[in-house]
């Protein structure tokens, strides 16, 4: 016999008498784990309360209007057995990512590929081409939960303009990304009716028959490819962009890597150059705080990070993953290490949580491992810059009168120009390479 489970109202900040605006289920409806059941509203915000289980609604203990307080029975459902987990979809980038803000809450800010922080109400919110600037009363008033506001705040669409598909009008983050695709499809400026990003319109690029010039095939974008490019495209075009090479000298670094790599193997840790890299721009993040920083959204003030969280790129099978490593600052060469290797491989695998993704303040992007020299990467906006590492190679150094071979890292620091100076930018990738050439001293 089935066995009737009850679907609790979880912590949602507020404890006492949240108002039931909607109640989604009826007796006899059959649900799915993560499904809607009802929606509720603080004075903050409102939110989606989800099943924890499969299975068929024996009764529903609320009604719209009532109001509900914290671990109190909301439905109750005969769990289906049968119910088998949904299979892990990949994870998506952060800006997908973000979780439900509770109500109060606020996201972290300094997400992922790019994701800005949730602003206040009243705070301009960034506007991506041919996406017109946020009305914030109809966006206030619009019907949608907080991950879709989260998310319609993340990619600048005022969910005021945007028309919902679901039960009464209510937006999906679906409704929010075909906002957004039709937007872009007309061009920039379109929505706007008026020019794009900073009064600039720019030629539409014509739809070309390539099959007129031989066989194609045409292959479908991965979700998580078509959301990191358009983060990738948003920060490209939001930050004005400078790039700054640099070749460290890493002989030294290398030699002390090899002489702690095989004790860390042993510990099931690959010690790469990745985590002492993380370590080297810790320091010079605190010798240059401007670069551990974002604008805020008038641009005029720049919010420091006291807190040292390390975007990583991985490179996956669906498309670019930026997670992060948190409180670097506090952390071992062996932890970093692992670390990464265990987001690199939850990424690979889609098994990385909204929380992984959220709250860099900077991130590297290291194609070491697979070679090339030097390139420029693009900055995870809202962060104002991020390193390129590529392979490092041994090269004849001219030292005290002749030439000594050295192993030489290219490093590229992409840095938004709004916010760092070039000659700040060089100071630092000079005090990065030197931080490395260091690194013994400035660990032990
Ligand atoms: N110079 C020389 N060798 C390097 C190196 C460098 N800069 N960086 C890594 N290597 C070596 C490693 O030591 C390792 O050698 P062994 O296999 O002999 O031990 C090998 O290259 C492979 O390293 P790795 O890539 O597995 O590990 P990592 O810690 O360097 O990087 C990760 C981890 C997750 C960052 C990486 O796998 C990855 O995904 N990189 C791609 C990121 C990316 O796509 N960026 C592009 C963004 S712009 O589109």
């Amino acid at each position: 016999m089935a066995q009737i489970q009850d679907v609790l109202l979880p912590d949602i900040g507020d404890t006492e008498g949240v108002r039931v605006i909607e109640v989604l289920v009826h007796e006899g409806d059959t649900v799915a784990v993560d499904q809607s059941l009802l929606v509720l509203e603080s004075d903050k915000a409102s939110m989606e309360v989800p099943s924890t289980v499969a299975g068929t609604v024996v009764e529903v203990k609320v009604t719209t209007g009532g109001s509900v307080s914290e671990a109190m029975v909301l439905v109750r459902i005969a769990a289906d057995e049968s119910a088998k987990p949904e299979p892990v979809e990949p994870a998506p980038p952060a800006s997908e990512a973000a979780p439900p803000l509770a109500p109060g809450e606020r996201g972290p800010g300094g997400e992922g590929p790019a994701p800005p922080p949730a602003p206040e109400p009243g705070d301009p919110t960034p506007e991506p081409a041919g996406l017109p600037p946020i009305d914030e009363a109809a966006f206030a008033t619009s019907y949608a939960s907080p991950a879709v506001r989260h998310f319609a705040r993340e990619l600048g669409v005022d969910l005021g303009r945007v028309k919902g598909s679901g039960r009464k009008g209510r937006i999906s983050r679906e409704d929010v990304r075909e906002f957004v695709k039709q937007a872009l499809s007309r061009g920039p400026g379109s929505a706007t009716g008026g020019a794009g990003i900073g009064g600039f319109d720019w030629p539409q690029l014509p739809e070309i028959d390539f099959s007129k010039f031989g066989p194609i095939e045409r292959r479908p974008l991965h979700r998580i490819r078509k959301l990191s490019a358009a983060n990738l495209h948003r920060s490209w075009l939001h930050a004005p962009h400078v790039t700054q090479h640099e070749e460290a000298d890493v002989t030294d670094l290398e030699a002390f890597r090899k002489s702690l790599a095989a004790e860390a193997e042993r510990e099931g840790v690959k010690l790469t150059l990745l985590a002492f890299l993380v370590k080297a721009l810790v320091t010079s993040l605190r010798a240059y705080p401007e670069l551990n920083a974002s604008l805020d959204g008038k641009g005029e003030e720049l919010i420091l990070k006291k807190y040292f969280h390390v975007g990583i790129a991985v490179d996956t099978p669906n498309g670019l993953i930026v997670p992060v490593v948190r409180d670097a600052d506090q952390k071992g060469l062996k932890e970093i290490a692992r670390e990464i290797q265990d987001l690199a491989g939850r990424a690979r695998d889609g098994k990385l949580h909204p929380q992984d993704l959220q709250g860099a303040g900077f991130s590297i992007t290291s194609l070491g491992g697979i070679g090339g020299t030097f390139f420029t990467p693009i900055i995870n906006v809202p962060e104002v810059a991020i390193l390129g590492v590529s392979r490092a190679l041994t090269k004849p150094v001219w030292q005290d009168g002749h030439f000594v071979p050295r192993l030489l890292l290219p490093l590229s620091l992409s840095y938004d120009h709004r916010v760092v100076d070039g000659a700040m930018a060089a100071r630092f990738i000079v005090h990065l390479s030197g931080a490395l050439a260091e690194i013994r001293r400035l660990l032990l």
